[in-house]
């Protein structure tokens, strides 16, 4: 009872900077986009520092630092991978990068040492960890309610874990990602032929009919929250191209079916430098008028969207105020810097206020997210601080309560919340 009286107290300006830190720690987060994966499904769910070390971002800035040919370290083990990579951005040189830090703020929440720099024993304490519990700290210590995997139909391991099921934890829910239907159907079609399906590589009414099958199907598998793919700056819609078609009569009438959203990730030029491998990806700046049709032609379809190049946040959110079937969400991948997060979500404060979700963690290694969340959450304190004391000088009064359900709302709250809506 008192702490209730005391939450609706209106907040003078010197209490906000503290209350809304410890909103910002205390609220559970619904990530909504990760590349993690429950522990029922075994090596798939990547952990542990030999994995931190040799997270794709970190390969693509190790690799800027030797001569050597790249066949060399793709030949290493991992351990011997994750060695070359403390060594040189860790030891030889100051681990100042986002991605380096990341590492830093792991090894410190999980109550590591950093001072000792001693990888070994890090491996050492890793090793000791059993599976679940380290998912039950990681998520304890990131402050994670739940985390939404990205489930791909045609990786051959998924697909032998969806035709055999085991019990998945709660807090690991399900998108399923659906680029190589929509991106690479010709080398694909005949994947589908074996899976049963009468589909022919030319795209004809029973072709299509049966693509929409394959997505109901894998939709009443897999129970996603929404339907994703990702797509390169070019990206245009209505567009007559394998892609636009299949995007248009074969999964846009299935997930409007299900009334469940499409998420639209654009922006990536994908294997820039194929040498690189799961690192060679890059960006490229794209239109938002795709979106906006999209969103126009499909009022009772609902939208996600993240965009990848720093120079669409502006656009985008404007978009994003055109259409309510229009989700926003995230600093994708390269915009996942501390500098543009807070860029981004002032932006989107100005533009949207509290109807967009700021962040995903993206974490293909599950300790990330523990530094993912904890860099976002140094920023929004500044931004959300910024924003608040804002109002508070125009006498508005602003109670604990309220700062709480906002932040709720766009920690998990408003996801929630598209997921039910119906337009
Ligand atoms: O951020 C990343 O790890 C990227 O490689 C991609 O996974 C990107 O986020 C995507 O989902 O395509
Ligand atoms: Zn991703």
């Amino acid at each position: 009872m008192t702490e209730k009286i005391a939450t609706d107290i209106p907040l003078s300006r010197e209490q906000l900077p503290q209350i809304i830190d410890k909103i910002l720690h205390e609220t559970p987060i619904t990530d909504i986009h990760t590349h993690l994966f429950a522990p029922s499904f075994g090596n798939l769910l990547l952990w542990g520092i030999d994995e931190l070390l040799t997270y794709h971002y970190l390969v693509a800035e190790f690799i800027r630092t030797t001569e050597m040919p790249y066949s060399n370290f793709w030949n290493m083990s991992k351990k011997e991978q994750a060695n070359a990579i403390w060594q040189a951005l860790f030891i030889e040189r100051s681990p100042i990068s986002e991605a380096c830090r990341g590492v830093l703020t792991v090894l410190n929440r999980l109550g590591l040492d950093t001072t000792e720099r001693d990888l070994n024993a890090y491996r050492d304490w890793f090793s000791q960890q059993s599976v679940v519990e380290h998912v039950n700290r990681v998520f304890t210590v990131a402050n994670l309610k739940i985390v939404v995997m990205t489930n791909d139909p045609f990786d051959p391991q998924e697909r032998d874990f969806w035709l055999s099921p085991t019990e998945i934890d709660p807090r690991f829910i399900t998108s399923l990602r659906l680029d190589t239907l929509i991106l690479r159907w010709v080398e694909v079609y005949t994947m589908l032929q074996t899976w049963g399906y009468t589909v022919d590589k030319d795209l004809t009414e029973e072709t299509l009919s049966e693509i929409r099958r394959f997505v109901s199907d894998w939709i009443q598998k897999v129970k996603p929250v929404y339907v994703a793919v990702s797509l390169p700056p070019q990206f245009d819609f209505p567009e007559h191209s394998l892609r636009g078609i299949i995007l248009e009569q074969a999964v846009l009438p299935v997930t409007k079916f299900f009334n469940i959203p499409l998420a639209l990730m654009i922006g990536v030029n994908r294997n820039v430098n194929p040498e690189l491998k799961l690192a060679g990806d890059s960006v490229g700046t794209a239109s938002l008028r795709p979106i906006e049709n999209l969103c126009e032609k499909y009022p009772q379809n609902k939208f996600m969207f993240t965009m990848l190049s720093r120079e669409n946040i502006h656009s985008a959110c404007v978009t994003a105020r055109k259409f309510r079937n229009l989700l926003p969400f995230g600093c994708w991948w390269f915009l996942n810097n501390p500098s543009l997060i807070e860029e981004i979500t002032t932006m989107r404060i100005e533009l949207l206020g509290t109807t967009f979700i700021p962040q995903h963690s993206d974490a293909r290694v599950l300790e990330q997210v523990i530094y993912k969340w904890e860099h976002t959450r140094e920023v929004l304190t500044k931004v959300f601080l910024e924003q608040y004391l804002k109002i508070l000088a125009t006498g508005w009064k602003l109670t604990e309560m309220e700062i709480k359900r906002d932040i709720f709302n766009y920690f998990g709250g408003n996801f929630w919340k598209f997921l039910e809506s119906k337009f």
